[in-house]
């Protein structure tokens, strides 16, 4: 009986999910923030509402400024709107100092009071090298500010800032040093608000009904929410995930623009074709946020809380009209309302004063993105579905008849035995191990895709086992939560207890995982997790994960399963080789597991436009390899459409193609010759610039600073780069402008700075600082090379990036206007991890007084491991010199070469001033000198 019920289920599920007419994004499924009492509750509260002051502040042993935070009671009592003994429990507040001037706030109940429930802290996501850079403060000042009741306290957080608490009213902020000009502050507007665990009063109803779903609600309303303000900002940014433009629209107060007056969402979920222009909520949360502006820099915030959290954008004058609250500070800044449903307060202030500094800080905390195989960086082919072996080796051989190099071929959930995942569909998928080493003779790699949802079938190993172990989520009832997804009847695993994900990861072992070879990656879908019968499309918030009720943490799920799935690679027998594997859900600390990708998206212009401020806010928040499906999920792209998304998509530090199973095939080789001439060319071009992504890719797991940068972030002080997100830098050398529209013959390109910029196909110059009119090529988007870089590549083209290992270096010098560049390259065996003991090659290249230098970036590191190659420079190009430049002379060798013309690239069409060095041969890792003659 039960499985007929699940056929039809099934069946009138998969008839939804395939027609059209519902393939819309269907706003009332999800709730807003009036049907979001939290959420409600908190943007009806006015400026100054808070009643807090901190008391009793001292220093304790750990060395934290500690507070208790109570309530004044007005002299007029009528106000308070819960009860007085709830309200007149005190807070306790801790801040402490960590290295890098970062300030931490945390905010809970007295545990010693008893409070009913015990809130939920993060696990995991706070790295142990970060506590380990904690200051033990000292002594403490205190000082008078304006006219103040009480006292402020003052903390020493580095040379140029210091954190002050402000005891009445209550409010914690960052200044500098010296002239005190503020930086970040939180309850500056007093919205601070904690909703306190409490008994349920007689005759009290928590539960919580949206759309035929009912919230039990067991511990009632705990909500926490608060202002944080950032002073001196033109703008605001980061809060992935969002489709929306990379300087964040107001969504409270005057000029609120059409369809942003609901607050930015931050709440996982799995959102059917999701629109290309809104605050709501999508597959990921990060709740950091980042300002910039001309005058100060740029800071950071950032709350670690994994639950429901919805943040406002306050409009200036928002507070218009309001009885003006005491605040001393009238100079320039941002307003924000953070909301979260539950957890604690445990909050960071990062002072920048740089963008990259911010994210520097923001990822001490989080730790540092992976380092990706360099297989990983290159081009991946994906589509829902590769039917069969068949197909696999059809494509596989196609792309090597049209001269197009791919690295990785896809498989979708049909690959699999009826959606239970580590199995294959035994007539469609006979010899996955034969097919996964035919591709590997080519250098090629595979991925499957393995989802939370588990199959509930008896004869299911990992059913079985999980459901015997107790290894499930559970619902309110303390039962196996039962869900509705792709294999029908599903339970999830409980990711976010440790036992239960190291026996998730075993199952990626080659035994374990039959089928599975170890150039065999994996694919996270659905971790939201989504539940296709849930509330929203999600698990209920009272489903339980031992104690932890998954209202509390539903944003980290995804996190979990992502961090499971990726340290069961690394426990595989091999487990030497950098794991690779795609998200979609995501929290922060994501970017030390793998990649993410924008989810759903839909072949249209509008959905490759946004595709690149979705990108670059998951960079400033240390997420730095992603990518959008290039060519869009659903609908069928327009072969314009597609060539221009492959154009952009080539720059994408996550490079995949992928479709729903309903469209049209649309493999490069299918619209057309000239088409097809198109995409190799676009493709070509990622592969040609493979060496500096890699290098890219090296920086950002050092430093955090994204592959893929706003403008701004490389030129801070330019305010006409603020609200540019149509253009972007691939790391500090090239600006890449896309094209978003249809048959566009003109675009406008603004080039920052002061010095010229070369065009990259061609080495003509235009001058920086100011905005260009270029006609519209039909070959390539238009991109640029910024004077003063000098870039490596590789221009022989393979069947894949594997194949190009031992292939030779061409480099790029754009001479600025003192007739200067400079530039690095970073290799290492782009698999393991030898390159964290000192196994790699980090070179500096630096062209000033007519020489180019080649020298050691990095003296080889403790440990001592060593990476050699053989590879040599085939090609230098000289951008920028007199074209009567007629020969160079290399040192040590004193061999004298000649310099001729051109051209830039392989391609026809350059400009004569490009000079070019053919076969200096000199060998990439060692000291060398050219100098011109
Ligand atoms: O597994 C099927 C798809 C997948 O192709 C896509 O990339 C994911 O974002 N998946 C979503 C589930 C179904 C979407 C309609």
């Amino acid at each position: 009986m039960k499985t007929s019920v699940n056929l039809i289920f099934n069946v009138v599920f998969l008839v939804l999910l395939i027609s059209p007419s519902v393939f819309s994004w269907k706003k009332d499924e999800f709730r807003n923030c009036n049907q979001t009492p939290f959420c409600k509750r908190a943007r009806s509260r006015k400026p100054g509402a808070c009643n807090l002051i901190a008391t009793d502040v001292s220093i304790s042993d750990d060395g934290d400024l500690i507070a208790k935070l109570i309530a004044k009671i007005p002299e007029n009592n009528e106000a308070q709107d819960l009860p007085t003994e709830v309200n007149s429990k005190p807070l306790l507040l801790v801040v402490s100092v960590y290295q890098d001037g970062i300030l931490r706030l945390k905010i809970d109940e007295d545990q010693s009071l008893n409070p009913p429930k015990k809130r939920f802290e993060v696990p995991d996501v706070i790295i142990d090298e970060f506590l380990s850079k904690k200051l033990y403060l000292q002594r403490l000042s205190e000082e008078k500010i304006d006219n103040d009741v009480g006292f402020s306290s003052v903390v020493y957080l580095d040379n140029d800032y210091e954190g002050v608490l402000r005891h009445d009213p209550f409010e914690v902020f960052v200044r500098e040093r010296g002239n005190g000009k503020r930086v970040l502050s939180m309850n500056s507007n007093g919205l601070f608000d904690f909703e306190q665990s409490r008994e349920k009063t007689e005759g009290e109803d928590w539960e919580e009904k949206f759309r035929g779903h009912t919230d039990t609600r067991p511990y009632g309303p705990h909500s926490i929410s608060f202002d944080v303000s950032f002073y001196g900002a033109d703008f605001v940014s980061g809060i992935p995930e969002h489709a929306t433009s990379l300087a964040l629209k107001p969504t409270s107060g005057p000029g609120v623009e059409d369809g942003f007056s609901e607050p930015y969402r931050l709440f996982n979920l799995d959102v059917f074709e999701y629109i290309p222009e809104s605050p709501f909520g999508l597959y990921g949360s990060v709740p950091f946020m980042i300002s910039h502006g001309k005058a100060r820099g740029s800071s950071g915030f950032f709350w670690l809380n994994a639950a429901e959290m919805q943040i406002d954008v306050l409009g200036s004058g928002w507070n218009a009209g309001e009885e003006k609250i005491k605040s001393p500070v009238d100079e320039k800044r941002i307003d924000t309302l953070w909301m979260s449903e539950a957890g604690v307060v445990d909050a960071f202030f990062f002072v920048g004063p740089g963008p990259k500094d911010v994210v520097r800080q923001y990822i001490g905390v989080t730790g540092r993105p992976a380092m990706p195989q360099l297989f990983a960086t290159a081009y991946h082919q994906c589509r829902w579905n590769y039917r069969d072996e068949e197909d696999v080796f059809g494509v596989d051989s196609k792309f090597d008849e049209h001269d197009i190099p791919y690295d990785v071929l896809w498989l979708d959930i049909e690959h699999t035995d009826g959606k239970r995942y580590f199995t294959w569909d035994k007539l469609l998928f006979p010899n996955p191990k034969e097919m996964q080493n035919k591709l590997a003779e080519k250098g090629r790699h595979m991925v499957t895709i393995v989802d939370p949802h588990i199959k509930r079938d008896e004869n299911y190993h990992i059913h079985k086992e999980a459901s015997n172990n107790g290894y499930y989520v559970k619902d309110a009832s303390n039962r196996d939560f039962d869900g509705w997804c792709w294999p029908g009847s599903s339970s999830y695993v409980d990711m976010v207890n440790p036992e239960i994900r190291n026996w998730w990861a075993d199952k990626f072992s080659y035994i374990n995982y039959v089928g599975s070879t170890p150039s065999l990656y994996i694919w996270n879908d659905m971790n939201e997790p989504s539940v296709f019968n849930g509330p929203e499309v999600t698990m209920p918030r009272d489903a339980l994960h031992g104690g932890i009720e998954h209202r509390e943490l539903h944003n980290a799920y995804g996190y979990y399963f992502h961090m499971a799935t990726s340290n069961g690679l690394l426990k595989r027998e091999n487990g030497n080789d950098r794991p690779f594997v795609l998200s979609r859900a995501f929290f922060p600390g994501t970017q030390r597991y793998g990649a993410v990708w924008t989810g759903d998206n839909t072949a249209d212009w509008d959905h490759l436009r946004v595709s690149v401020p979705m990108i670059l806010t998951l960079g400033l928040t240390g997420i730095s390899f992603t990518g959008a499906d290039v060519g869009g999920f659903f609908g069928n792209p327009e072969p314009d459409l597609l060539v221009r998304w492959y154009q952009l998509g080539a720059y994408y530090p996550f490079f995949r193609a992928h479709a729903h199973q309903d469209t049209r095939r649309r493999e490069p080789w299918l619209f057309g010759e000239r088409n097809t001439e198109l995409i190799r060319e676009a493709i070509h071009t990622r592969y040609m610039f493979l060496p500096y992504f890699y290098t890219l890719f090296r920086e950002a797991n050092v430093t955090g600073t994204p592959v893929l940068r706003p403008l701004w972030m490389e030129f801070p002080a330019d305010e006409e780069t603020f609200s540019n997100d149509e253009a972007f830098m691939v790391g500090n050398s090239l600006l890449v402008q896309g094209i978003y529209t249809q048959r566009a013959n003109h675009v406008s390109v603004y080039l920052p700075g002061e010095q010229s910029w070369y065009d990259m196909r061609t080495g003509a110059t235009y001058k920086g600082g100011k905005r260009h009119k270029f006609e519209v090529l039909e070959e390539s988007v238009p991109s640029f090379q910024r004077a003063g870089t000098i870039m490596p590549r590789k221009d022989r083209f393979r069947r894949s990036s594997t194949q190009m290992e031992k292939d030779p270096y061409t480099l790029v010098i754009a001479l600025n206007s003192s007739k200067e560049a400079e530039g690095e390259l970073y290799i290492d065996d782009g698999k393991s991890f030898e390159f964290e003991h000192g196994a790699y090659i980090h070179r500096h290249f630096k062209f000033s007084n007519g020489k180019l230098t080649s020298s050691n970036a990095a003296p080889y590191a403790a440990g001592g491991k060593r990476f050699s190659t053989e590879c040599i420079v085939e090609r230098i190009i000289l951008l920028g010199l007199s074209p009567a430049t007629k020969s160079a002379l290399i040192e040590p060798a004193n061999q004298k070469v000649e310099i001729e013309l051109g051209p830039l690239t392989l391609r026809p069409g350059w400009s004569p001033s490009v000079l070019t060095i053919r076969k200096p041969n000199l060998r990439i890792a060692e000291d060398w000198t050219i100098k011109i003659l």
